[in-house]
């Protein structure tokens, strides 16, 4: 027995599964990330933190759990995490990303349901997630159909409240977000019988954007050629980001930046000048989803960004810090928020422009929009995005992929064409 059976065991998780889990993911991580060349020092932070990814990250829960915080479980960019470290709360990204449970999932949501839906509801029906059988409170969106769905099915399971995401920006839509940053604050003050002061906020504001600077400064440095980091690692970080302690993880982010930026001076990177450089966009990759950029950086190129969730559109904008009190602060929250282009809104301005945007400003050769099999947002806006790239002179290419690794082949084929043209 491991060092943490007893832990697990209480959580209620399925110990023999969960150790084949453990074994895959060991597995696969090896091949994908240990097996790279010229990796950063500061990876080796990262490739700890996801080796106890269900050990001592659950072990520090824990102990916070029993020191009287509530731990929060989330879905989506929209929740508002400075709001959670301002009740005093852990919060941690609870999307999965590995082909786990599919079957048992289909039990409660239906077969054309996307992967990272179907993924999250398998671990759970499959008793093999601790940050979710750890989560007080979890929080669902009204985003895409097959997530709001999901989560109504899923509160027969979980401690689900739900966020009322407006579909539209319009000033009614505003207003509605910013009550319901307001409902949720109070929900989290019931939950903690604790009232939340100007000062709480304040503190979660600089937390939460000193996190988002240290990834800011991250992403400014890929745009250098050579690529100082793979996009495997940034996209690690990037995952990283949603369930370390987020105060550690700055420091951490910090100091491996100081050594990209040594690397960036020294005209040194992870492959050779010149390498053809792709963004990745579209929908967000969680943990351990990184079948594409293994594809695409075995394919003779290199990714230098993610237009996603885990990735740019989580980390682009800070809240500003309000001075004049709890109501300003909250709003500005709330206003912060309300600038994330995720495809579920309609119409989506600002999309084209960010990813234009960012395509340009780190030298990308071409964009790779990725969609998951069965996510309608995302797919019809890759068909309104390749005019839109290719009129700017920007080669991009569609791909339609799940969890399984059975395509694996054909995307190869297909990127390694693509790569061919740029
Ligand atoms: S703000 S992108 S994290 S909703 S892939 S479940 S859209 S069918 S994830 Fe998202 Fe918030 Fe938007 Fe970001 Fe649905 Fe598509 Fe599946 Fe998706």
């Amino acid at each position: 027995a491991g060092a943490y059976d007893e832990m697990w065991e209480k959580l209620n998780l399925d110990l023999t599964a969960h150790e084949g889990l453990l074994q895959v993911l060991g597995k696969f991580y090896g091949d994908i990330y240990l097996s790279q060349e010229n990796r950063l020092k500061g990876m080796e932070y990262m490739d700890f933190v996801l080796s106890e990814v269900h050990g001592l990250r659950i072990k520090e829960i824990q102990d916070a759990k029993a020191n009287g915080k509530k731990i929060i479980g989330t879905f989506c960019v929209y929740v508002p995490e400075e709001l959670v470290l301002a009740a005093d709360c852990v919060q941690i990204g609870l999307c999965a990303g590995a082909e786990v449970g599919m079957e048992s999932a289909e039990r409660l949501v239906p077969r054309n349901t996307c992967d990272l839906i179907k993924s999250f509801v398998g671990f759970k029906l499959s008793r093999l997630c601790p940050y979710l059988e750890s989560s007080d409170l979890v929080v669902g969106e009204t985003t895409c159909d097959g997530k709001k769905k999901a989560y109504e099915a899923f509160a027969e399971y979980a401690p689900m409240y739900i966020m009322e995401i407006p579909q539209t920006k319009s000033d009614a839509a505003k207003a509605l977000w910013r009550a319901e940053v307001r409902r949720f604050k109070a929900r989290l003050e019931e939950l903690t019988g604790k009232t939340i002061t100007a000062d709480d906020i304040t503190r979660g504001i600089d937390i939460v954007n000193g996190k988002r600077k240290a990834l800011q400064r991250l992403s400014a440095l890929r745009a250098a050629d050579p690529a100082p980091i793979s996009g495997r690692d940034a996209l690690l970080i990037n995952q990283i980001s949603f369930y370390d302690d987020p105060i550690r993880f700055t420091t951490q982010i910090n100091t491996l930046c100081d050594e990209l930026e040594a690397r960036v001076a020294a005209g040194e990177g992870v492959a050779p000048k010149g390498t053809k450089r792709v963004l990745l966009s579209g929908c967000p990759m969680a943990v351990p989803n990184w079948k594409l950029p293994f594809v695409v950086e075995s394919s003779g190129a290199v990714i230098v960004g993610e237009e996603s969730c885990i990735g740019e559109r989580n980390t682009r904008d800070l809240t500003p810090d309000a001075a004049g009190g709890v109501e300003a602060m909250l709003d500005a929250i709330a206003d912060r928020y309300m600038k994330i282009d995720c495809a579920c809104f309609t119409p989506n301005a600002e999309r084209p422009g960010n990813i234009l945007e960012l395509a340009n400003r780190l030298n990308a050769d071409g964009v790779i929009q990725y969609t998951l099999l069965f996510c309608q947002p995302y797919a019809n806006e890759a068909m309104k995005m390749e005019p839109i790239l290719t009129n700017k002179g920007i080669p991009s290419l569609t791909l339609e992929t799940g969890y399984s690794m059975e395509d694996i082949g054909q995307l190869k084929t297909r990127v390694e064409a693509f790569v061919e043209t740029l």
